[in-house]
């Protein structure tokens, strides 16, 4: 049997390293180069012990369309090998943190250690706007029960009743959401019950959420559970009819940096009714009342994709993906709404909305272009963003050599065409599928099967996602679950000309004089989202990668002698 993997086993591509100067002079006015450079894959994972590189060998994927078409395969939502240093987050963080979290009335009472409740309050940037100063808003306050070891050792459901009394006495919010953290699920506090009980004691909304941090791989499984609570506990739990002749609902937006103000302007200048974001800038009355919607447009596949089907198979309502970070994408994105609601007006409306926004982005992107075209640039990032902005850099002709997510799933990579052949594993599992049927007095089929089709033919995506690999160049590189020690390797073998990452990796790569972007909590900036957003990010990139101090600052190793161990055995 052979033990020893040799290097043969991970080598998949032979190619040039470094973009020569020929490659980024055939780049074509999109950006993207013709045959675009190849990152070597072996030279990523070269340093791996055998058993760590044979695992990270399945997550790390050179693009290259197959005969047919297909994207190739990459495995993806697997665990962490351990020992590598992972940018993920936890089952709780994708609970709390994403999906419940921006809503602003709904309280959200963290059980657990002050800790998980401290570090997941506010740092994401969602932002959020009551309509009047009298409007509830939690979102500045931190709520936690504060366990401690005490509780610990003799359960915390005592002290968690005491908080949501506590917590309802003083801001009477009309529903409270518990977020369970690892203890409890380890303590076995049976916090559904205390839910139950302390909504009928107090007669509004209560609910819980078993997201121990540890339930899942990474957020994505929190973010699914997060799903299931608001779809059994709020959505369709009022059914106030909503006025308004184009109806929709927004899914996996969360308003960070303020996206979704720009894109409610936008809504609101085609003519369009915004019944709820789920769940930036939202409120539980809107995600009470959203099945009155008529389409749902899904942003972010991964963090809202069962609600969006869920949402389908119980009222009927279809959903489109769409995407708004990028100019030309929310032209697109506007015009399949048009096309969806095919009426005359609404089409004209959009289309000069359109044409008065692009003017403007035009003019910019003539500008800012002719600095930025041909710079290489790498983004890992989420669930969704690693695709969404490839369009933003695609527009300034810049080439993505490099991206990839940190807990997509292989649908957010492939497409959903191979949910089938998707393998569920015992993590999965562990998160419950909720069985969803058409509701007898409900359900409403809004386009017919006809429609649909015709929809489909004329490219817009019903109740489907293709998938962030079939935008990409070939030879690009798709890395999933990247490691910090393959972050690093990228720099050393491309040193691209921006990365886009996360505050975990923000500093380690300005010490190696390259200039990053966060793309979660954008750093101090945004909208980034819309015509408005496009620009501003343009202008932000033109400044990051052509003014950059970090290049001129030789780091600490630069100047001094570095200083090199080694273990010493025996
Ligand atoms: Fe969706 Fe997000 Fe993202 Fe995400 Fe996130 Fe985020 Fe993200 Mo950070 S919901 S998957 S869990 S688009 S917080 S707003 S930026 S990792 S790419």
């Amino acid at each position: 049997m052979k033990t020893e993997m040799s290097r043969e086993d991970i080598i998949v591509e032979e190619g040039p390293v470094v973009v020569s100067q020929e490659a980024e002079k055939a780049s074509n006015s999109s950006g993207v180069s013709e045959k675009s450079p190849v990152l070597q894959k072996d030279l990523l994972l070269e340093k791996y012990p055998t058993k760590v590189a044979r695992k990270r060998d399945r997550h790390v994927v050179v693009n290259r369309l197959h005969p047919d078409g297909t994207v190739p395969e990459i495995v993806a939502n697997e665990r962490t090998a351990p020992g590598i240093i992972t940018q993920r987050g936890c089952t709780y963080a994708g609970c709390k943190g994403v999906v419940i979290g921006p809503t602003r009335n709904i309280l959200q009472i963290t059980h657990g250690p002050i800790g998980c409740s401290f570090y997941s309050w506010l740092t994401r940037r969602n932002q959020t706007r009551p309509k009047s100063p009298d409007e509830p808003n939690f979102l500045p306050y931190c709520f936690t029960t504060n366990m401690e070891e005490k509780d610990i050792v003799f359960g915390g459901e005592k002290k968690l009743r005491a908080a949501v009394r506590e917590a309802y006495e003083i801001f009477h919010p009309p529903a409270i959401a518990l977020l369970a953290t690892c203890p409890v699920g380890l303590i076995g506090d049976d916090i559904h019950a205390v839910a139950r009980d302390m909504s009928e004691e107090l007669g509004i909304t209560v609910f819980a959420m078993s997201c121990e941090g540890y339930k899942g791989v990474s957020q994505s499984a929190g973010h699914h559970i997060a799903n299931n609570a608001l779809f059994v506990h709020v959505v369709g739990k009022d059914q106030q009819g909503v006025e308004g002749k184009f109806k929709i609902n927004l899914l996996g937006e969360y308003n960070i940096g303020g996206d979704a103000f720009e894109i409610e302007r936008l809504f609101e200048e085609a003519g369009l009714t915004l019944i709820s974001t789920f769940s930036g800038n939202s409120t539980i009355e809107g995600m009470r009342n959203s099945p009155a919607a008529d389409l749902n447009l899904v942003m972010c596949h991964r963090s809202l994709n069962y609600m969006a089907e869920m949402m389908e198979k119980k009222y009927g309502i279809p959903w489109i993906k769409v995407n708004f970070i990028g100019a030309h994408a929310t032209a697109k994105s506007l015009r399949h709404i048009a096309a969806y609601f095919a009426d005359a007006e609404l089409s004209e409306r959009i289309e000069h909305l359109i044409a008065s926004e692009m003017e403007l982005v035009k003019a910019v992107v003539n500008e800012i272009r002719p600095r930025l075209e041909g710079k290489k640039v790498a983004l890992f990032v989420g669930g969704s963003r690693a695709h969404h902005y490839q369009e933003l850099f695609k527009e300034l002709g810049m080439e993505v050599i490099a991206a990839g997510y940190e807990f997509a799933h292989r649908d957010d990579y492939e497409g959903r065409r191979v949910l089938p052949s998707i393998q569920v594993d015992a993590d999965s599992r562990n998160i419950e599928n909720l069985e969803v049927v058409p509701d007898p007095a409900l359900y409403r089929p809004r386009k017919s099967e006809e429609d649909l089709a015709r929809l489909r033919s004329n490219g817009i995506e019903v109740n489907d996602y293709r998938g962030m690999m079939s935008d990409m160049a070939e030879g690009s590189l798709v890395i999933d679950d990247i490691s910090h020690y393959e972050l690093e390797r990228i720099i050393e073998l491309a040193q691209p000309d921006l990365i886009c990452a996360g505050i975990k990796e923000k500093y380690v790569v300005q010490k190696h004089g390259i200039p990053m972007k966060q793309l979660h909590n954008y750093d101090y900036g945004g909208p980034y989202a819309g015509f408005t957003g496009a620009i501003n990010f343009y202008r932000e990139i033109d400044r990051l990668v052509n003014g950059s101090v970090w290049r001129l600052i030789p780091a600490p190793w630069e100047r001094q002698p570095e200083l090199h161990g080694a273990y010493v055995y025996g």
